[in-house]
């Protein structure tokens, strides 16, 4: 059993109907008791967000739902979606996909690690996790393209940045200043994990198999790629940019990027 009380899973949806009862189902299912499922739903077409509340009524005080306009992308639906659950005391917080392709059940064991950790990435790259076995070479090149641009443009250590599979501790996204974000899509993941480093964080990995969804449709667009290979480059040119008008925050900067060792104030 885990020892952390209070665990809110955030899990951003659009047109999820076909897979968010299972995904309850499952995380319910898991040997942590106080774990709550709190749902950001852009006012699926399909009704995912009525079907949220249903759910709530079978699972008292289990799941909560905050229900927005329309689709306005994933990072702010976890920016309020942390901060919701940030408000409601939770101690801990899990971000995963609602499709399924994070396994509810490897939940536990991330938590365990967040114990000697301040984020613990779900990792398709590190010893003992993979992508989806049947991806062909094409899709599974564009992944792995993707993740090492994403590392090599902003000098990131961790193996999988564009994971969207994370355990935070509170005070981390307490600390982060997450209404700061600049990437709207999935290149947000890869931003956090930026974060993490400035923040001079803890990040371990926890190696994860991430499989394809099953049922229901990406949401993933050529926008959303473009997004990331424009705005990621931009984020380390405006960080050189600020350390070259600001040689007393060089100093401190340096001392404190590492991805592990004491954590100095984020900035
Ligand atoms: N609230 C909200 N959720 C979104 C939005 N876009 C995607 N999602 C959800 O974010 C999660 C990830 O989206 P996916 O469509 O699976 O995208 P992906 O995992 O990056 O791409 P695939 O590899 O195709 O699965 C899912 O739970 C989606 O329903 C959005 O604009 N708003
Ligand atoms: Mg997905």
């Amino acid at each position: 059993m885990v020892s952390v009380q209070k665990v809110t899973v955030v899990v951003p949806t659009y047109n999820e109907r076909e897979n968010l009862p299972e995904l309850a189902e499952r995380l319910f299912r898991l040997p942590v008791p106080g774990l709550t499922l709190l749902v950001v739903d852009d006012n699926s077409p399909d009704g995912t967000g009525l079907l949220a509340e249903e759910l709530g009524k079978q699972h008292p005080g289990r799941i909560d739902v905050l229900h927005r306009a329309g689709k306005q992308g994933l990072a702010t639906a976890y920016l309020q979606g942390f901060q919701r659950a940030l408000e409601r005391g939770a101690e801990a917080v899990v971000q995963m996909d609602c499709d399924l392709s994070h396994r509810p059940e490897e939940v536990p064991a991330m938590l365990q690690k967040l114990q000697d950790a301040d984020v613990v990435v779900g990792s398709r790259y590190v010893k003992g996790g993979s992508a989806d076995p049947s991806w062909g070479m094409s899709r599974r090149m564009l992944s792995r393209f993707g993740n090492v641009y994403a590392r090599v443009v902003l000098g990131l250590r961790p193996r999988d940045v564009t994971s969207g599979f994370k355990a935070y501790r509170r005070e981390v996204l307490e600390r982060l200043d997450l209404r700061a974000l600049r990437c709207k899509g999935f290149a947000f993941q890869a931003e956090i994990a930026y974060r993490c480093k400035r923040a001079g964080l803890r990040v371990t990995e926890h190696p994860i198999v991430f499989t394809d969804r099953s049922r229901g449709a990406s949401k993933m667009s050529k926008a959303i790629i473009v997004e990331a290979l424009v705005k990621l480059p931009q984020l380390r040119w405006q960080q050189g940019a600020a350390l070259r008008h600001s040689p007393r925050r060089d100093a401190s900067v340096n001392k404190g990027t590492g991805a592990r060792g004491k954590a100095p104030k984020p900035r």
